[in-house]
Parts: C-alpha cells; structure tokens; sequence
C-alpha cells in the first residue's frame, strides 16, 4: 500500500488542482456570451498557464492546445511548474470555445495530470469514441458493433427499454448515418454543438445528466481528457485514433502508435495514477457555471483522483476579488 503512495502524485496537487481550473474558468466567463471564442480562448490559457506556474511540479505539457483550430496555445512540449516530481499534463483550458461565445451549457476548463509517461501522447485528429459510466459489466459496449447494438446492450445491462436509454452525440453532419441508426432503436439522442469532453463524463451520473451513453467522433485530445477522468470515476470508454491519411498515419509513428487502427481502453489512454480537475465555465448538466456576484465570485468544481477513486465536488466563493 505504502509503495502506491510513495510513487503516486502527492495527494497535495488534488487541492492545488483546484485553483488552476478556477482561474482558466473565470477568465473565460468573464467573456461569455461575447461571441469572440479566440478572446475567451486566450484569456483562458494565460490564467491557467500562470496558476500552472505556480504549482510544485515539474510538468510537461502532453495533451495541450491543437493546430487542428490553431488555438493559442498551451503548447505541447511547453514546461510548466515552479519544480518538484516530474508530471505529464493534459489540458484544455476552455473546452467549448464556441459553447462559451454563445452562452450555451457546459462548457468546462479542464485539467489532467499524471506520473510521467502515462498519458497516450495522441496526435491532434479525431478519435473515434464510446463511453459509458460505472455499474456496467465489462465490455458492455464494443467500438466495432453497430450502434444499434451497442444501445441494446447498454439498455438489457440497466435493465430498462431501448426507448429509455439516452445517447450524448456531437451534432456534426459526420454523424448523420450514427444519429439515424441511434434514433432507429427508439433511443434518445442528446444532440451537443461542442464539449465532448463533458459528454464522455456525464455519462459517469445518468441520474444527474440523463445520459447513459457517449457516442462519436471527436478531438483525440479530448479523448485522453475524458479517459483520465473515468480512471477517475470508473467507467468505459473505447478509442480509436482516426488515421485516415498516410501523414496522420505517418505524424502518429513519430509519436510512438505503431499500431494505426489500435483500440484504446481507458487504462491504455491514462495510466497510473490520475488527477483531474474541470470547473464548470457555463452552467452545465454536472457543474454549475462561474457566478459573479456582487461582492464575490462564485466556481463548481469536480476534482478527481485515480488511485483513491475519490469524487470531490468544491464550490468556491471567491472573495479576495483582486486575484481574479
Ligand atoms: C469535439 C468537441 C470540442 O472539438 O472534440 C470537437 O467536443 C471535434 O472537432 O469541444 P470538430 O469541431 O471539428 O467536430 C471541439 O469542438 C473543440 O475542442
Ligand atoms: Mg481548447
Ligand atoms: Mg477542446
């Protein structure tokens, strides 16, 4: 037991965590509704780049900002921290840039860290994704089955009909034949414009979200964040890296993925041991968004920790306005 703490991540950071979700998430509603994604975008890095800096750790950024939207970045390769055990990062800083210009729900600054090596250094494609949250047995959803079965089997595992599954899937015209088929069960579909990322995790609570099942392509950063939150939570979600070219081929070897059209379980995409931080931006179906009152500003967080599966919820009054 002894020997898991010792290499593990100091139980400290899950606090610290904290704080570096916070900041990105008020900066970034300070311009919600604004309409300007870059703007909330940027201001969003900045505070979570300075109150990275600020942590004991000696941390490499893995999963950062992508070229795919040419994001002001948090780059990958970038180093961060003010020193102390050798970290892997993940982070998107706002994630839903445009759910937040337009005001919309769930939209999330969201943080991941881990020993060092144990996040998959995923290029910036899209991945291809399932996901469902704990209780179900192992291998309840399978990426090569139809969605139609996929449903079936998620609902004869809850016990309940098809028609009271409810499926999270992006609303993309890539996803027209995936949105039919889902619809043909009689299922559900939850139909979200950006914030995969929040989709993957709430079907980690169905009771507070209504959702049971995530479904669909999206960022392969994204990927990763989501899997270091359900080694958090429990839960299963399958990836797979969509390679569809001979240069993303090619750009994934130099990265190490030998292997193109590899499945990934959520221990392959996030090993070790995990903290994951995410603090609701616009108010959402698990986190409320930042609320700025009179005298003091008020953030929902849900920090997260692998090796204790230990689920935190913090609301935070912030009254010491001068640091925001
Ligand atoms: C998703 C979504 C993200 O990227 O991962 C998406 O959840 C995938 O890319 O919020 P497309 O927009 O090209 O479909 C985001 O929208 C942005 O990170
Ligand atoms: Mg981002
Ligand atoms: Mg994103």
């Amino acid at each position: 037991m002894a020997k898991s703490v010792v290499a593990g991540l100091d139980r400290i950071l899950t606090m610290e965590l904290v704080r570096v979700t916070e900041r990105a998430a008020v900066a970034a509603a300070r311009l919600r509704g604004r309409g300007d994604e870059k703007a909330a975008d940027q201001v969003a890095v900045d505070a979570m780049r300075q109150e990275l800096n600020r942590l004991a750790i000696n941390g490499t950024v893995v999963i950062g900002e992508g070229e795919r939207d040419e994001a002001p970045m948090l780059y990958i390769g970038e180093e961060v921290g003010s020193g102390g055990p050798d970290v892997d990062i993940a982070l998107d800083p706002l994630e839903g840039t445009t759910i937040c210009a337009k005001n919309l729900p769930n939209a999330l600054a969201v943080i991941a860290i881990a020993e060092k090596g144990s996040l998959l250094f995923a290029p910036d494609v899209y991945m291809d994704k399932i996901a469902v949250g704990p209780g179900y047995p192992e291998g309840v959803i399978d990426i090569d089955a139809s969605p139609a079965d996929n449903i079936a089997s998620v609902a004869k595992a809850k016990g309940v009909p098809v028609e009271e599954i409810t499926a999270c899937i992006l609303d993309r015209p890539r996803h027209s034949k995936l949105i039919e088929a889902v619809r043909e069960t009689g299922a559900a579909i939850r139909l979200i414009g950006d914030g995969d990322v929040a989709g993957v995790i709430h079907t980690t609570d169905p009771e507070e979200t209504g959702i049971d099942i995530y479904l669909g392509t999206g960022g392969a950063p994204e990927g990763v964040l989501a899997a270091a939150a359900l080694r958090c939570t429990g839960g299963q979600m399958l990836g797979r890296l969509m390679l569809d070219t001979p240069e993303k081929v090619a750009r994934a070897a130099t990265m190490g993925i030998t292997d193109p059209k590899k499945v990934y379980r959520v221990e392959e995409m996030a090993r070790g041991d995990v903290l994951f931080a995410a603090t609701g931006v616009t108010d959402g179906n698990m986190l409320a968004g930042v609320k700025f009152g009179r005298d003091s500003i008020t953030t929902h967080t849900i920090v997260l920790r692998s090796s204790s599966k230990t689920v935190r919820e913090i609301k935070a009054r912030h009254q010491d306005l001068e640091k925001f």
